[in-house]
């Protein structure tokens, strides 16, 4: 049995994901979105109990190095398959939406996080004219692309790589979005910081639904404060936490996703991305609470 409150491996969450599908094919399939740079297998787990349902999109572990992300998610795609007919909230979202999880959106990243250096945040993919490896798969996408909070250089961790998409592990994502032209919410997951972030990244103009995103992220970080006191702060990402350009909920956002938000998990900087194995779980069960919030409002104003 899969023990939640350690950190694994890729092979480990791989076979994770294989279990969990083999053991509730009613409910949940796996879907390969595309191949990272080195080939290995992009794995979105599709929570869904009916055909041509809109969508709600999570990711974690865009960022490698964020490794109560990635566990978070094993933790959410088992607390989905426990939950589903039993609480009712629950229920009624996936009686009405799938939900699609990618749990390692970065796999290269997350290999080399456990076999050469576990500070390993960007992708795997050489840099031509640069000993630099690496792309940053949260500046890569196509809004504000190339602007501040955003580097040229291949050596920067912020690096934006050579044009938009050029990262595999991105693009997979830019064309599932498009092919499946649903999706009504879209949640990034990364850490820490303790924060829930919503658009614009790139730019100081306020979204179009700045008044409601920012409503429903005051009722969501107050949800998951109830359970652990864990207190987050939340805002557009450029006035919360800094400029970035070319993030992903940027581009979800101005592709139409009204719900795009993104987490910075635990903590604040005591233990920072090497958060201890002990607080995965109170991890993922108050940030549980936060995502049955967005994803309730999303039901109810699709
Ligand atoms: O800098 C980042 O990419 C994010 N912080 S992290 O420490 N996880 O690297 C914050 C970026 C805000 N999100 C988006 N621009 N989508
Ligand atoms: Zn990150």
């Amino acid at each position: 049995d899969f023990v939640y409150t350690a950190y694994h491996n890729l092979s480990e969450i791989y076979s994770f994901i294989n279990m969990l599908v083999a053991e509730n094919r009613k409910l949940v399939s796996k879907i390969v979105i595309g191949r990272s740079y080195k080939k290995r297998p992009l794995n979105v787990l599709k929570f869904s109990t009916g055909a041509n349902r809109p969508g709600i999109w999570i990711d974690t572990g865009i960022h490698s190095r964020e490794w109560v992300t990635q566990a978070s998610g094993t933790w959410f795609a088992k607390k989905i398959v426990k939950d589903y007919k039993r609480d009712p909230v629950l229920t009624d979202i996936l009686n009405n939406y799938d939900i699609f999880l990618e749990i390692v959106t970065n796999p290269d990243g997350f290999a080399f996080t456990h076999s050469k250096n576990r500070m390993w945040r960007k992708t795997r993919k050489p840099n031509p004219g640069s000993k630099c490896v690496g792309v940053d798969p949260n500046r890569n996408w196509d809004a504000g692309f190339g602007g501040a909070g955003s580097s040229g250089n291949p050596c920067s961790e912020t690096y934006r790589g050579p044009r938009v998409n050029s990262e595999s592990e991105v693009k997979a994502i830019v064309d599932f979005v498009k092919s499946h032209g649903k999706l009504k919410a879209f949640v990034s997951i990364h850490s820490y910081s303790q924060m829930l972030l919503y658009p614009y990244g790139y730019k100081y103009t306020p979204a179009k639904d700045n008044a409601e995103l920012n409503v429903l992220a005051k009722r969501t970080v107050s949800a998951l404060q109830s359970l652990y006191n864990t207190r987050y702060r939340y805002g557009s990402i450029i006035n919360t936490i800094y400029q970035a350009s070319g993030g992903t909920i940027d581009w979800t956002y101005n592709q139409g996703i009204k719900y795009s938000y993104t987490f910075e998990l635990r903590d604040t900087g005591t233990y920072g991305f090497l958060l201890p194995a002990d607080q995965i779980v109170p991890t993922a069960e108050e940030t549980w609470l936060a995502l049955m919030t967005i994803m309730k409002h999303t039901r109810k104003n699709p």
